[in-house]
């Protein structure tokens, strides 16, 4: 444990004076918006306050090891530390906390998150880079605690990759790999599990991390005691301690209210972390929270009076103005007339930000009413759309939803009336929705021109002698192809890397590529998806593979609640074009044929999803995400890898589009509609049906996320009539979602002449014993039956019952 009181650097007292008077500001300033915060939420013009009060000077060190091409990876108390960085000032702060929906006025989220989540802008306008490594960053945070550990695991191995593989064009996102990736944590979230699997993670990878504890004692009303063993996350971490003969962490331990302290151990943990690429823990305890947690309840409820004045007598920014009165940095006059100062400034700020949030509804408003009123004029009830115009026009700062409901409610006094003021107030309706809407649901997915679906596809070309090989061969060349194409490219996972992966798809490639691009991990998924989140955020092409498709549930958190929400709660600003490899459908066993493909698609939107057939098809998918600049899952069939297909020799380049369905073969009596592995099993028994006369057309969805954008598979229901839908997720799940899209997205139903029905598997988990599959999933005589009971029903003389 290291912890002295050496200051390293030799400057003037006058110049020190400055630096420690403008830290003292910065983080009056950050007091003071806690405080006016919070009564904006008593009074309600904000809804929601988690403020950064009590964790300001550890913030301050920490923004001065902070350097440009630096990450943070942080949590809601960072608000001192983002404007220290010059990252986030007093109007923005307000306008966080309202939930102003512009970007240029609340560049954290643009009213997509609450106050106190914080994110810089790693992209321009169009999607692209901007330099990273000439601004200092913030990846977006997210609220399910400790959800921000896996990511900066990831940011901090870029640097170790910008460092030590040869290649890469490097100049967006690093200079020599000397960028650290900070995590800040509260205490009691260090009791979830993410914490500890980053830090077992981040000590044997060796890689720039500072993990920084903010210990207030507390998590919400719940003590260390319930918390941590020993109530003292440093003590238990000491195993990690390195020494002359481990790698392992260097460990601080440090006074929240210490400021001549603080700014000594950062200046240190940086320079062990930059320059060795040594994993860095900083505990910063005796914090406190002077106005208790959020502004959902009071700590008097919870803290004993002892604690209550401990925490008035031990609040760090009354220390470190003791400390600077002690030092001759300014008296308490001064400080004073600072303080006074300051305070005022954070009043006019809010102010500021209170007038900008509520102008355009204002301006909107005013237009509303105007509309309202003249549709008004000549109708027959008059007096009802006055009313509801006076009651909008009347609202002294509006919101949006009253401005339509007001609105779209006048309309239903002119269904059986014609003018062209009724005309102008239902486009006016659709204009402003169209204008607004996007505030709240843009960027879902990228908006750019690398979006995947805007990728052009490209056929598979084969030789004249072309030979069939073992399908696992298509899937190792072609990523020998694109680990040659991309030095930028890396993938990881258990197994991955020494035997080239469980099913040999990458055999061969750590000899050629190198332990870093090619790289077992541990078995620690979600730190798997989290290396992955965080190197695609720093400009790599990180594939993270998750070796059977039932482990992924492991790593589904961080992936529904960080990498799918990425685009969206910054608004387009941030981005990882993450590709995650798995494996799974039908094998044998519980865990080994997983398809949960219902609960995936219902919990990653934002990120595409993906269900090759075969591998050709897998490895085009691959070869078109990397061009793209968006997340993606490619599930590739686990019973699949030792089929025989043919090689393409157009390795690396050929590309399976996004969203586009494949007619595997043409019918005209009914559409069965699969992917997957169970496709084949479809494609088998559509030449039985064949035999007894049903001629069915079999389509391919491929891409579950995004689905048939195209609507070819309304086409082919308009020619057959008839639609199945066959699935091996449970009923209701994956084929749910499916006749969804189809239906009622794409109007099937209007040119069906059957009821449209779903095939689905047992409710139940594969069963492993041999005819486990059989029983529990849908299989090919389930699939003829199924069809052969639809078509009974059209034409029972033809097809004969068969029970
Ligand atoms: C996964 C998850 N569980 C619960 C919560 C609700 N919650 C928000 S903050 C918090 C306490 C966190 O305490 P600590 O980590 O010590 O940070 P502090 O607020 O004390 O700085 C809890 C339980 C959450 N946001 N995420
Ligand atoms: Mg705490």
């Amino acid at each position: 444990m290291n912890n002295t009181n050496k200051t390293t650097k030799d400057i003037t007292f006058e110049d020190f004076k400055a630096e420690v008077l403008s830290d003292y500001k910065i983080a009056v300033t950050s007091r003071e918006c806690s405080l006016l915060g919070r009564r904006e939420v008593l009074t309600g013009k904000a809804k929601f306050g988690i403020f950064g009060d009590g964790k300001e000077v550890p913030q301050l060190a920490m923004a001065k090891a902070f350097k440009n091409g630096d990450f943070r990876s942080g949590y809601y108390r960072d608000q001192t530390f983002m404007m220290a960085i010059g990252a986030l000032n007093i109007q923005q702060f307000f306008a966080g906390l309202y939930g102003h929906t512009d970007i240029a006025e609340e560049p954290m989220s643009a009213g997509r998150q609450m106050g106190g989540h914080f994110a810089t802008h790693s992209l321009n306008e169009d999607g692209s880079w901007k330099n990273l490594t000439q601004q200092k960053n913030s990846s977006a945070d997210i609220s399910p605690t400790a959800g921000q550990m896996p990511r900066l695991l990831g940011l901090a191995q870029a640097s170790k990759i910008y460092r030590e593989v040869k290649g890469i064009d490097t100049e967006k996102f690093s200079v020599n790999g000397d960028e650290i990736a900070w995590g800040t944590i509260g205490n009691a979230s260090t009791s979830e599990g993410l914490f500890f699997e980053t830090i077992n993670a981040a000590g044997v990878l060796q890689v720039p991390m500072v993990m920084n504890v903010w210990d207030d004692e507390y998590g919400i009303s719940v003590h260390a005691k319930h918390q941590t063993t020993k109530e003292n996350i440093s003590e238990i971490l000491k195993g990690f301690q390195r020494d002359e003969n481990n790698n392992g962490y260097e460990i601080f331990r440090v006074k929240g209210w210490d400021y001549p302290n603080l700014v000594d151990v950062y200046q240190r943990a940086a320079v062990v972390a930059r320059k060795e690429h040594c994993p860095v823990l900083i505990h910063v305890n005796e914090l406190t929270q002077p106005q208790g947690h959020s502004t959902s309840g009071s700590h008097e409820r919870y803290k004993s009076k002892e604690r209550l004045a401990w925490e008035v007598e031990f609040d760090c920014m009354s220390k470190m103005r003791q400390w600077m009165i002690e030092n001759n940095i300014f008296t308490n006059e001064e400080a004073k007339v600072i303080e006074k100062d300051i305070q005022k400034q954070v009043r006019k700020g809010k102010q500021a930000a209170w007038t900008a949030f509520v102008k355009p509804q204002k301006e909107e408003q005013i237009e509303a009413v105007a509309v309202l009123k003249s549709a008004a004029v000549n109708s027959s009830n008059k007096a009802f759309i006055e009313k509801l115009a006076n009651e909008l026009e009347v609202i002294k700062e509006p919101i949006r939803k009253e401005i339509l409901i007001a609105t779209r409610k006048a309309l239903r006094y002119l269904t059986t009336e014609k003018s062209e003021t009724k005309t102008a107030l239902i486009n006016w309706i659709a204009s402003y929705k169209a204008k607004i809407q996007p505030k709240y649901s843009a960027n879902l997915y990228s908006e750019s021109n690398l979006r995947a679906d805007n990728i052009n596809d490209e056929a598979p070309k084969y030789n004249d002698d072309a030979e069939m090989v073992d399908a696992r061969l298509i899937m190792r060349d072609n990523f020998d192809a694109i680990f040659t194409k991309y030095p930028e490219s890396l993938i990881f996972g258990e197994d991955a890397g020494h035997i080239g992966d469980v099913n040999q798809g990458l055999e061969g490639m750590q000899e050629k590529y190198g332990e870093l691009r090619v790289s077992d991990t541990g078995i620690r998924e979600a730190t798997i998806l989290g290396q992955g989140i965080g190197m695609a955020m720093r400009g790599l092409r990180p594939i993270a593979e998750i070796q059977y498709l039932d482990y992924i549930l492991y790593a589904l958190q961080i992936m529904s609640d960080d990498l799918a929400t990425l685009q969206y709660r910054t608004n387009g600003k941030q981005k990882a074009p993450l590709i995650i490899r798995t494996r799974g459908h039908r094998l044998e066993g519980i865990w080994h044929s997983g398809s949960q493909m219902g609960g995936l698609i219902h919990l990653l939107r934002g990120i595409h999803l993906l269900v090759p057939r075969n591998m050709m098809k897998a490895a085009g998918f691959y070869n078109t995400l990397l061009e793209g600049d968006e997340p993606a899952v490619v599930i590739e069939c686990l019973n699949g890898y030792r089929l025989k297909e043919k090689m393409p020799s157009n390795l690396g380049e050929f590309k399976t589009p996004i969203g586009v369905v494949e007619t595997i073969k043409e019918g005209a009596d009914i559409t069965l509609v699969s992917y997957g592995s169970t496709l084949r099993i479809v494609e088998e028994t559509a030449k039985e049906l064949a035999q007894v006369g049903i001629d069915a057309e079999v389509i391919d969805i491929q891409s579950l996320l995004p689905f048939d954008i195209k609507h070819d598979i309304v086409k082919s229901v308009q020619k057959t009539n008839r639609l199945l839908v066959i699935d091996e997720d449970v009923p209701g799940g994956a084929s749910a979602y499916i006749l969804q899209e189809i239906v009622e997205k794409q109007d099937a139903y209007r040119f069906l002449d059957s009821k449209p029905q779903t095939l689905a598997a047992k409710e139940h988990r594969p069963a492993y014993g041999t005819d486990g599959d059989y029983f529990s999933k849908p299989s090919a005589e389930d699939i003829f039956e199924k069809v052969y009971e639809m078509m009974h029903e059209v034409n029972p003389a033809k097809f004969p019952a068969l029970f």
